[in-house]
This record gives C-alpha cells, structure tokens and sequence, in this order.
C-alpha cells in the first residue's frame, strides 16, 4: 500500500546540478512513485533545459512551475541569501490545494532511504515535522532563539532544509502568506530570513523527526549511523572540490554524478589534495576544546530531539537502518 507523497524542490541557476543529484538520489531509494515536483526562480532556460534533460535522460519527469518574481518582491535579501530560499513560502500559488502530505527538501541534499514512510508518518495536529537546526545549538544559541522568536523555555529551533508538511494543516494556518508578511514586518527579527520566520510562525505547532531526515554536518562528524537524507548545509559544499568539509565519500559520489552529468567540468577540484585538508582540519578539531563542549551540547540536543521524535513517530514507519543498495 501506498500513500501519495508530493516531494517539493525549490532551485535558482546555482543550485540546479545539486538540486537535481538530490531528485535523482531521492526517487532512486524509493520504493514508492513520487509526485516530483521543481519550483524555479533566477534560472535561464537553456539551464533549465539541460537540467530537464538530465533528468529526463535518468527516468525522472518533474512537474515543473516557474516562481513568479512579482511574489518575492519586497523580501529581505541579507548578505548573500538566494531569493529561491523563499520558494518554499509560495508553494501555495504553486501546488494543488488537494495534496495530502508535501515534503520540502533542500538541494544541498543526497536521499539515501525510502521517504515513503514519511507519507504516513502521524503528525498528530502540527503543520509540520522537522529536525532541530544542529547548529544553532551548537554554537550555544537556542536560548537566544526561544526569547527572539517567542518559542517558550523548552522549544526548540528547526532547520527548514527538510519540511514533512500537513498541506491541508499549512495551508489553513496561512503559513507561506503569514511567514512573507512577517518577513516584511520585521526583518531585523529574522536573522537567518525564511528559517527563522518559520520558525516564528510554526512555533509549538511542529513536530519533531528524527536526526536521520535531515542529517546535518556535525550529526555526521560526531555519530556513527547512516542517514536517510544528508544536508550539506553552510558554506562548504561537496559538490565543489575548493570547498569541500566533507567526508570524501560524499565529494566522490558528487564527482561521480557530475561525470554524468551535463555539468561536468563545472565546479573546480581542490586547491590541496583531500587527504591533506582533512588531516589538517582533523588536526584543528582535536586541538579545539571548543570541540568538545560542542560534543556534549551534541549529545544533549540529540537526546532530546530522539526522545521528542518518539513521541511524534512512537516506533511506527521509521526504519532504523538503510536498506542494502
Ligand atoms: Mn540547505
């Protein structure tokens, strides 16, 4: 049996070669037809082609809908933030109102388990499942957010990489038109733009996924499990060899998508040779006592997180390990 299961990207120009190896990783561990679906703003045709061909050539077919730039037009664009980050807050104009469950995914992202599950998976009332933003704990920063964003003494932050949104409950509570609103109010509010509105807006009203559906850079630096869906969040990118941070298996599997790919040659290799840079950066890390106060900062939001997740999932349709490839 399967539940239909809608799965949203939204991409710019840059993010089109990493947007599509996620479709790609994503619909390859499902067991499940997924209704795939492609949002754009800031891209040019003949990219988007190439990028539709590409996928095309693999089996995959989108929906594809353009952004309209009308409905971004206002919106804080600090530092370097890519107005595509705000795609996520116009899926109302652009999906059907009749869909079920939606789920929203990054393109910094590699799929490496059956999001089928997440179709079913009980969201008891929220409007959506999401994981703790890692970062934002780490760096000591979770009660800056409670007091800034009003959300309570115990709640926590999430990272919008990885949305399992309720459509029918998103859309009754306004969520994209209230976030843009609050956007527009009071930018000075939301540091992090689109992620912290959200945050603002869903607050109390989400519900927590396990560390796996959005596993982030530091889960992958201090556990030691797979992952259903990893996220390359930040500056340092796998698919580009000069800013790599990453575990070389992850800058292989981009370089082996990439030969593939009508992006080629796109992105330069390191500057120092991998091994080179991780010995070093290995060496930074130990050195580092900021390290290991991270560690147990870690170890704390990790627990809380998988004892909320229970919660929420209470041992149904998660599966605990990647199947065998
Ligand atoms: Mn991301």
């Amino acid at each position: 049996m399967s539940v239909p299961l809608t799965c949203v990207y939204v991409t710019d120009r840059g993010f089109l070669p990493c947007t599509c190896f996620s479709i790609a990783s994503l619909v390859a561990a499902a067991s499940v037809p997924l209704d795939v679906r492609l949002l754009y703003a800031d891209t040019d045709e003949d990219a988007l082609e190439a990028a539709l061909g590409y996928l095309h050539g693999i089996g995959i077919w989108p929906t594809v809908s353009r952004i309209a730039e009308a409905d971004l037009a206002g919106l804080p664009r600090p530092k370097a933030l890519p107005l595509a980050t705000y795609g996520r807050l116009v899926m109302h104009k652009l999906l059907p109102a009749g869909l079920d469950r939606v789920l929203y995914i990054d393109g910094d992202t590699l799929v490496d388990l059956d999001v089928a599950p997440l179709a079913a998976l009980p969201l008891d009332g929220a409007v959506l499942g999401a994981v703790v933003d890692v970062g934002r704990i780490l760096i000591g920063r979770r009660e800056e957010a409670q007091r800034r964003l009003d959300l309570g003494g115990d709640g926590d932050y999430f990272n919008a990489g990885l949305l399992l949104i309720d459509w029918r409950a998103w859309r009754e509570a306004d969520v994209g038109p209230r976030t843009l609103a609050a956007l527009v109010d009071t930018p000075e509010r939301f540091v992090q733009a689109d992620q912290c509105a959200l945050n603002y807006v869903c607050r109390r009203r989400w519900a927590k996924l396990d560390l796996v559906w959005n596993f982030q850079p530091a889960c992958v630096i201090y556990e030691d499990r797979s992952a259903a869906i990893f996220h390359f969040l930040g500056g340092s990118k796998p698919w580009d060899g000069r800013r790599n941070r990453h575990p070389i298996r992850f800058q292989r599997r981009y370089q082996d998508m990439l030969a593939a790919s009508p992006w080629g040659t796109r992105y330069p290799r390191a500057t120092l040779p991998y091994g080179l840079k991780a010995l070093l950066r290995l060496a930074a890390v130990k050195l580092s006592t900021r390290t290991w106060g991270s560690l147990a900062l870690y170890r704390r939001a990790a627990a809380r997180n998988a004892e909320d997740a229970a919660k929420t999932t209470r041992s149904r349709n998660v599966p605990e390990e990647a199947p065998p490839s």
